[in-house]
């Protein structure tokens, strides 16, 4: 009898024991379980998209499902020009946005889109590497962990009409993307409006513009050449960037050893990134001549505006970037 009770008692606390392990390993797989929503502007098709989904997936694989990360190409999820307050506010935990839009959150994000500060792939990695630390320190005092950034190719004016001088631009209606393009246009004479990648094919079908500056891959995704756009000039003076940001309080979310796989798995796809776009940079060149664009260099003469155009427009941003801009300038040079 008392053996048999001592029995009941030990099977009690034995049952007791596990339901209490059971129940914490259950709690603790929820609270581990996480799922980001991955904001992007850019078609699917696109290389940064194409890249970031591949990001997503190796993540989502390889955290034994403690981290799902789901894409949403195309500004399904949020318009380009949301994603920057969609991440920072944790409407979405993660995205992608192109930097130099975002300079008056920080004059340093636009430093990449300064006329012939860095005029081919080796000298954008320079100047990624001389830039970035300050570009993280000033996310992260907004609340968002940067994660890696991949540039577009190279940056040339896209025509409805032939250009062959600075007379031939004026008064063009001018699809701009950012400050820096939109000061160009203003030292051109141009009249620029502000558009989405995304609305690029409907801005010009409309006749609401009739030439930009962008990558031949951006014209390649829009089949500008459906639009009445004929020439390209390849000005090659910027290499601008995307990159991927994540929400501080999702992160903080993640234990360490998934963190640690979130930036090992960024490292890869910036370096595939960078790949994809030295890679485009040619191909997409190709397709825009390919689909009957007359695609070629600028001559002489607007070479020399667009360069005079860029020094006006370093000094005001030094201006504008003080005494952190001048310290990752002097690191660059
Ligand atoms: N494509 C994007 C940004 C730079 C680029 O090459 C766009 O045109 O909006």
């Amino acid at each position: 009898m008392k053996w048999f009770l001592k029995k009941g008692v030990i099977m009690k606390i034995t049952k007791y024991f596990f339901g209490v392990l059971a129940s914490l390993i259950f709690s603790v797989n929820v609270a581990i379980a996480e799922k980001w929503d991955m904001a992007l502007a850019y078609g699917a098709g696109n290389f940064h998209s194409a890249n970031a989904a591949e990001f997503a997936k190796n993540v989502t694989e390889k955290s034994g499902g403690k981290l799902t990360i789901v894409t949403h190409p195309g500004g399904s999820l949020f318009k380009g020009g949301e994603i920057f307050r969609a991440v920072r506010t944790g409407q979405a935990q993660i995205g992608e946005r192109f930097m130099s839009a975002l300079g008056k959150e920080d004059p340093l994000l636009e430093i990449d889109s300064q006329p012939f500060l860095a005029s081919s792939y080796s000298d954008a990695l320079n100047l990624y590497k001389a830039s970035k630390a300050e570009i993280v320190k000033g996310l992260d005092e907004k609340g968002l962990v940067f994660l890696y950034a991949v540039p577009w190719p190279a940056q040339g004016l896209y025509s409805k009409k032939e250009i062959n001088s600075v007379n031939d631009l004026k008064g063009l209606k001018f699809r701009a993307y950012n400050s820096a393009t939109i000061r160009i246009a203003e030292l051109t004479g141009m009249a620029p409006t502000k558009i989405e990648a995304a609305e690029i094919s409907q801005a010009f079908s409309t006749g609401a513009v009739e030439s930009m500056i962008t990558s031949p891959t951006t014209g390649k995704n829009s089949k500008i050449w459906e639009n009445g756009v004929k020439y390209f000039y390849d000005i090659a003076a910027w290499f601008p960037k995307n990159m991927i940001i994540v929400n501080k309080d999702a992160w903080n979310n993640l234990d360490k050893a998934t963190q640690d796989l979130v930036m090992k798995q960024a490292a890869l796809a910036e370096r595939k990134g960078w790949q994809l776009s030295k890679q485009g940079n040619v191909s997409d060149k190709k397709a825009l001549a390919d689909a009957g664009m007359v695609v070629g260099k600028v001559n002489s003469s607007l070479q020399a505006h667009f360069e005079k155009v860029g020094e006006t427009m370093a000094k005001e941003w030094s201006q504008k970037a003080g005494s952190r801009g001048a310290a990752v300038l002097s690191a660059y040079k």
